[in-house]
């Protein structure tokens, strides 16, 4: 937060009886939804029979596996998406019996790729399941189809080509009634959900699993399925690696699966690592130790290599955006990298390697929306979110691709969402455990709700306790507000500023010490100033 950060209020007053609706309301739930959005236990899933091919794809494996001889593959994409849903398949083939081959992309991947379709290819398959992918593949597809193996495809991303030679379960197929905002691990439950029921078999859980991919793919969490799926999976985790690691993160909460869970498994696809093993470790439960052991050793390399990068980059600060480059062996910390930029300049940043003699590609990452305007200027191409983009430039347009955007004028100040102003006076306890017992609530679209405020306060008032970081404190209306991990020069202002006029961006939370619970407010932003006494009243 700067002193110029624009603030919207989603809320514009904060009722504590009726802000857990109001915000949701604000963030895109529908009204009429509310009450089973909040409480979805009565919430119907949509049938797996509406999705086109289901029985086609049930006959297709029932037909396949009904033959012992029967060679069967799985290929796990590259995040924890990809592990979910192939966890999915492999724990209701396990079920009956059926052990596949599973395949794993040697880099990070997205279904049939020139790296892997030699070997896949080479193992002779009768059927091949590529579960979070695929929906695309058509060459790689009709390659294996025209040797016998058969495809079934349990995918979420959008349709772009016909692909006539596999057997496709996508939303995307009917788009006017299915959720097309469902993870591939989603669409893979409701292939299995879809089998058992066929052919008489006991239920396979794994709405635990389709909860994390949800959350880790950043799907939409104001769709009521969605919703559904993270109330049902989280309050009953079952897969036995996974109930580890939410013990480890001592929640089973959506941030424990963003915060925790998600960055060991993808820290996998960022440096090298043996996938194999982590993968064993959610369909046998004797190989938890060493799966858990492998994603921490990835994940602490993959954050080594992230500080090495990030400690001392090399910026190109202009006008409009911030640029810098990094080797090609550093592809997939290019999105870090661009965040951390972007911290530090909030401005527009790319982060680009010298891909081949023809192109630079990389990371966009910006403070306001982004990625249409820059495709407006047709030197460059976009791809993914408007603030977090994948992007090309071809090094023959570089030069006017700099100059247009030297050229443009563009409002950079971001403006921030927040759930509305709150004065200490009007924090209550009510308020406070409202949004604590409702911490499922909180993931993707609907982040943790923050409030804004003014603190005036004498730094008498103030208590700075000293460790290895430093923590600040203060109460008003008998509210503590407290940062943790202050960096010096806000130290050294506090210290040395009588009166202070703090603006504070702040998250609610309970205190519990001695049996009694007062309302707290973690700051997550604040800008510090001298009170000069001015817009006192
Ligand atoms: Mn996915």
């Amino acid at each position: 937060m700067t002193s110029k950060t624009k603030l919207k209020n989603l809320v514009s007053k904060i009722n504590p009886r009726s802000f857990i609706s109001d915000y949701l309301i604000a963030l895109g739930v529908p009204e009429s939804e509310i009450d089973d959005y909040i409480c979805p236990v009565n919430v119907q899933y949509q049938s797996p029979w509406d999705y086109p091919n289901m029985k086609l794809a049930c006959k297709t494996v029932n037909q396949i596996i009904s033959n012992p001889e029967s060679s069967i593959g799985v290929l796990v994409d590259s995040d924890l998406d990809g592990c979910m849903s192939a966890t999915a398949i492999v724990q209701f083939l396990k079920s009956i019996s059926v052990n596949p081959k599973i395949f794993f992309h040697p880099n990070k991947a997205h279904g049939l790729t020139t790296y892997n379709i030699d070997e896949i290819e080479n193992a002779n398959l009768n059927l091949l399941i590529i579960p979070d992918a695929g929906s695309n593949d058509t060459q790689y597809c009709s390659r294996l189809t025209s040797h016998g193996t058969k495809i079934l495809i349990l995918d979420h991303h959008e349709i772009t080509k016909p692909n006539p030679n596999a057997v496709i379960i996508n939303p995307h197929m009917d788009k006017a009634h299915l959720n097309t905002k469902l993870s591939g691990a989603g669409v893979t439950s409701k292939f299995v959900d879809a089998y058992c029921e066929m052919y008489g078999l006991n239920p396979v859980y794994t709405k635990d699993l389709v909860a994390c991919s949800i959350i880790s793919d950043v799907c939409d969490v104001t769709v009521l399925e969605n919703r559904k799926y993270i109330y049902d999976g989280l309050s009953r985790v079952e897969n036995p690696f996974l109930k580890f690691l939410f013990d480890k993160a001592k929640e089973a909460t959506p941030h424990a699966v963003g915060w925790t869970i998600a960055p060991k498994i993808n820290a996998l696809f960022r440096v090298e690592s043996d996938i194999a093993t982590v993968f064993e470790g959610f369909i046998n439960p004797s190989a938890i130790e060493s799966a858990y052991k492998e994603c921490n050793r990835a994940y602490n390399a993959s954050r080594k290599i992230t500080n090495e990068i990030t400690k001392d980059p090399i910026i190109d600060e202009q006008k409009n955006c911030a640029i810098s480059f990094v080797e090609n062996e550093n592809a997939s910390f290019t999105g870090l990298l661009a965040n951390r930029i972007l911290d530090a300049t909030k401005k527009p940043t790319f982060v680009l390697r010298d891909k081949d003699d023809r192109v630079y590609t990389g990371s966009m990452r910006s403070p306001i929306e982004f990625a249409s305007i820059l495709n407006s200027s047709r030197l460059c191409r976009a791809e993914g979110h408007e603030k977090a983009s994948g992007i090309v430039i071809e090094k023959k347009n570089y030069d006017a691709f700099l100059k247009w955007l030297d050229a443009q004028n563009f409002d950079l100040e971001p403006t921030e969402d927040i759930a509305g102003q709150l004065s200490p006076r009007n924090i209550n306890l009510f308020l406070c455990e409202q949004i604590e017992s409702n911490k499922q609530l909180w993931a993707n679209q609907i982040p943790e709700p923050r409030f804004s405020t003014t603190l005036r306060v004498k730094n008498t008032d103030v208590a700075l306790f000293k460790k290895t970081s430093t923590t600040f404190k203060v109460e008003k209306n008998g509210v503590a507000f407290i940062k943790f991990q202050l960096k010096e020069d806000e130290v050294q202002k506090i210290e040395s500023t009588k009166r202070l006029k703090i603006d504070v961006i702040f998250t609610l939370g309970i205190n519990r010490y001695n049996g009694t619970e007062t309302p707290q407010g973690m700051i997550q932003e604040w800008t510090i100033d001298e009170d000069d006494g001015e817009d006192m009243f």
